[in-house]
């Protein structure tokens, strides 16, 4: 069972009953039970783990329950084999499963579209536990020794059946392997920061943020992007259809609601797509329309609410920095939404729900962030400023400064969706402020990236602090939040050392 599982996911992207009962499950937990299990496990990747072994583990046992229900069964009605019995179970339970899996089953790491995903969802676990049931009534007969005549007939069976337990496996172990190379485990949780930030991130460097184990391996020719739900006229779209509409390149930089302060869950890039609005005209949507709801190839759902999506900068890229989008942050399309949470630009999207503001999914929360608690204060981005240079470990600067030398400090401001118009650095932990200058000015929805020429004219130990101003003069927060569950607020501060000449 775990053999045809582990093929079919890695032949055709047909997603593991275990990848669809996390997906299915995580929503429902808290985002402080979740993070709490996150810290206690050592990090998002040995969670991960732990979560694949312990499903692994679970499926072996169930398996096991269900073979000795049946050689139960078997000897009770003293039979030698009951295909019917086996089929009966193996159709209750992939019943069972696809209704208590529904919601997930849109899931399809190839991206097919939704209504074929579902339908290879359900063949996927009709053929997984019959390969389960075929195994336990094959090796059931194997290892009955009551009808065979000799009992080195007997040794040989045993011998036979452990040979092809163990040759299993071998091959389950290798696909395990080959998983575990694509996986997300290498680059998961990726951040960007430093004295190397540059105003456009490079693709390989872009911090990188999946639910997933193994992510998305989108076929281009088969995937669609439909829109539905509140519309007049709903619609599915090839990519070459996309990719004929009129675009716009826009750069827009996005932040994890992760990002701690001073940290790198966040990177600027410039994205090429097209304006959500374009798409919207086409469909024609109702007058009620509260909110989008948009889905994924890796079950991924999150909403937002529908003004956004009709401002012309939300975009469907398929472009990132002139490449077409990397495997890791959405091939072949993703949506880009300045000013919202990283977590509100869905990657691999597949589909596009409006909901009108009767629908009960809007009262209750619906999303797979959302759901467990992330952003219940809104999903907005508030001002954020960062030191990257000098280099930084921890809260202090690597390096001593040196009184009467110049020392260039540099780093980034952002304010989600409205500018920045001024950055001001303090080297005395907020005592006075003095103006740093913004060499490279990004736009109302990007990074600015900043510098400041400080010459220490005493020796000692300080705090330098960076704050910001955005397009409407407001001033960044500098009380501290955590980025647990709202994301963070506070103001970055480094600790220098400062030696006399
Ligand atoms: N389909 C899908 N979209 C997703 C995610 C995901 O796991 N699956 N993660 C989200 C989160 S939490 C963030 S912060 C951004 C990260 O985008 P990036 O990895 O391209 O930087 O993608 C968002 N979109
Ligand atoms: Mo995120």
């Amino acid at each position: 069972m775990l053999c045809t599982m582990a093929a079919l996911r890695l032949a055709f992207g047909w997603p593991t009953p275990t990848e669809l009962i996390f997906d299915r499950v995580f929503p429902k937990l808290t985002v402080e039970f979740f993070i709490g299990s996150l810290v206690k496990a050592g990090g998002y990747t040995p969670l991960k783990l732990r979560g694949v072994y312990g499903a692994i583990g679970g499926q072996l046992v169930v398996a096991a329950v269900g073979g000795v229900v049946y050689a139960w069964h078997v000897s009770r009605r003293e039979k030698q084999r009951d295909w019917r019995f086996v089929a009966v179970g193996v159709l209750v339970v992939t019943i069972v499963m696809f209704a208590l899996l529904w919601p997930q089953t849109l899931t399809n790491y190839a991206g097919l579209p939704p209504a074929t995903a579902r339908v290879v969802a359900a063949l996927e676990m009709l053929i997984s536990f019959g390969m389960c049931g075929a195994a336990i009534v094959w090796f059931h007969s194997l290892l009955t020794t009551s009808r065979s005549p000799a009992r080195r007939d007997a040794g040989r069976r045993r011998f036979i059946a452990v040979a092809i337990g163990a040759g299993m496996s071998l091959a389950f172990g290798s696909m395990l392997r080959r998983l575990f190379q694509i996986g997300t485990f290498l680059y998961d949780g990726r951040q960007y920061g430093g004295p190397g930030v540059q105003k456009i991130t490079p693709n390989d460097q872009f911090y990188q943020v999946s639910k997933n184990l193994v992510d998305p391996l989108v076929a281009r020719d088969s995937w669609r992007l439909d829109i539905i739900g509140a519309v007049e006229q709903p619609r599915a779209w090839t990519f070459a259809e996309i990719a004929a509409l009129p675009s716009v390149e826009q750069e827009t930089t996005l932040l994890c609601i992760s990002y701690g302060v001073g940290s790198g869950l966040c990177s600027n890039a410039v994205w090429k797509g097209v304006p959500l609005p374009t798409l919207l005209e086409q469909v024609k949507p109702k007058p009620h329309v509260a909110a989008v709801l948009f889905h994924a190839a890796d079950g991924y759902y999150e909403m937002f609410r529908f003004d956004k999506a009709t401002e012309p900068t939300t975009l469907v890229a398929y472009e990132m920095n002139g490449e077409p989008l990397p495997q890791e942050h959405g091939f072949p399309l993703r949506l880009i939404v300045p000013g919202l949470y990283g977590e509100k630009s869905p990657k691999w999207l597949t589909r596009i729900e409006l909901l009108e503001d009767s629908d009960s999914r809007l009262r209750g929360k619906y999303g797979f962030y959302r759901e467990q608690g992330w952003a219940r204060q809104g999903d907005e981005i508030p001002i954020h400023s960062r030191i990257d240079a000098p280099q930084v470990w921890g809260d202090h600067f690597a390096e001593a400064f040196v009184v009467g030398k110049t020392h260039e400090l540099r780093g980034m401001a952002f304010s989600g969706d409205n500018g920045v118009s001024k950055v001001e650095i303090s080297t005395d932990d907020g005592d006075t402020w003095d103006e740093a200058e913004i060499h490279q000015p990004g736009t109302d929805i990007s990074w600015s990236l900043w510098r400041y020429q400080w010459m220490p004219d005493e020796a000692g130990e300080s705090q330098v602090v960076v704050r910001a101003y955005d397009n409407d003069g407001e001033q960044q927060i500098s009380e501290f939040r955590d980025q647990v569950p709202d994301g963070a607020t506070g103001l970055h501060r480094v600790r220098a050392t400062v030696n006399a000449a």
